[in-house]
């Protein structure tokens, strides 16, 4: 599919075109179909040991409530100003100091929180608290009421992800402020995995949040224990991997951001793999390197990476990994897009 050769009669014909927003598909179908996809996103590390003073600096200028939300946005690089770590995600690190309040408010964008520092933070989603703990994934679905509180005695700061860019491109995006500061709570904490989160499941009932899995938080406590019993089998590529899902159909537990988490004992290293998603890798524990086409990134405990889609990338552990990831993978399903390619 290369274009054809240039001449004055065709460029001066382009140019005419041009005045009656009309175009030339044969100049550009090489760039809208490639013979692979081109991608944009960047690798990046962000260091927790940078993020940490750099947020919590950001807390001596300014309320959570002042803020509405006190985040600082993970920008790639590849994407200047437009909020997005990946070509599909929004990323950011957002802090809650000891008594604070991050306002109820709800929006259509999905979110998640991953947490990397907490002593008794919680969130409130549809009129129940939870608790948030290191490690633990946090699910905010879509048009949800939330609001954030800290009843501890020291920051919390955890990653949020959102399905914003996806949003934009879909121009679906929108939101709205509570009356109150904070949501009613209703229903006691833990409610939402008492009911859904032990392999049982109401018999009657509307799934109370469409496609979003009803279980809001996702325990650590519980996940890595899971991930190391897994780790007995390892895949060469996945090393010991498990995905958050949904109970009503044990599918991915959100409808746009698929979340999983990844175990890498120590001194192992994955077989190069690439994939159409883009990835966003949060160190739950551990230290280690991972290879990304050419880039070589060492990362330590709560640093974020990118992995962008379609270029080879391999993990190694040099001290047990715990890797919580999120990914547009669940849509890439959806539409029949997703490709996995790995080596031998
Ligand atoms: C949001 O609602 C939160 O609820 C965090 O904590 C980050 C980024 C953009 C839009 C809404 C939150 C957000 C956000």
């Amino acid at each position: 599919m290369s274009a054809a050769p240039k001449t004055n009669a065709r460029e001066e014909f382009y140019s005419r075109l041009d005045t009656r927003s009309l175009a030339p598909l044969w100049e550009r179908l090489k760039g809208l179909v490639p013979p692979e996809p081109q991608p944009k996103t960047k690798p990046f590390l962000w260091k927790w040991d940078d993020m940490r003073p750099m947020v919590l600096e950001a807390g001596g200028l300014l309320t959570a409530e002042e803020a509405e939300r006190r985040v600082l946005v993970l920008e790639n690089p590849a994407f200047p100003g437009m909020s997005r770590a990946t070509n599909t995600l929004y990323a950011g690190v957002q802090l809650i100091m000891p008594g604070e309040v991050a306002p109820a408010h709800r929006h259509t964008q999905s979110a998640l929180r991953f947490i990397l520092e907490s002593d008794g933070a919680y969130t409130a989603v549809g009129g129940e608290r939870t608790t948030m703990r290191q490690g633990d994934f946090v699910i905010t679905p879509a048009w949800a009421w939330h609001d954030h509180g800290n009843h501890g005695q020291g920051p919390a700061i955890w990653m949020d992800v959102l399905d914003l860019p996806l949003g934009q491109f879909l121009d679906t995006g929108f939101g709205e402020h509570h009356n109150d500061k904070e949501q009613s709570v209703g229903r006691p904490e833990d409610d939402a995995l008492w009911r859904f989160g032990t392999g049982l499941m109401p018999m009657e009932g509307e799934r109370p949040y469409g496609q979003t899995s009803p279980v809001f938080n996702y325990p650590y406590a519980r996940t890595r224990p899971a991930l190391v019993a897994a780790a007995k089998e390892l895949d060469p590529h996945w090393a010991a991997t498990l995905r958050f899902n949904n109970p009503y159909d044990g599918g991915w537990a959100m409808p746009t951001i698929a979340t999983w988490m990844t175990h890498v004992p120590s001194g192992v290293r994955t077989q190069p793999m690439r994939t159409t998603d883009s990835t966003i890798v949060a160190v739950a524990e551990g230290r280690g390197s991972v290879t990304i086409g050419d880039t070589r990134m060492t990362f330590g405990p709560r640093d974020i990476v990118i992995l962008p889609n379609w270029t080879w990338r391999s993990f190694e552990a040099s001290e047990d990994l715990f890797l919580f990831c999120a990914s547009d993978r669940v849509v890439h399903e959806k539409l029949g897009l997703y490709r996995q390619e790995k080596s031998a």
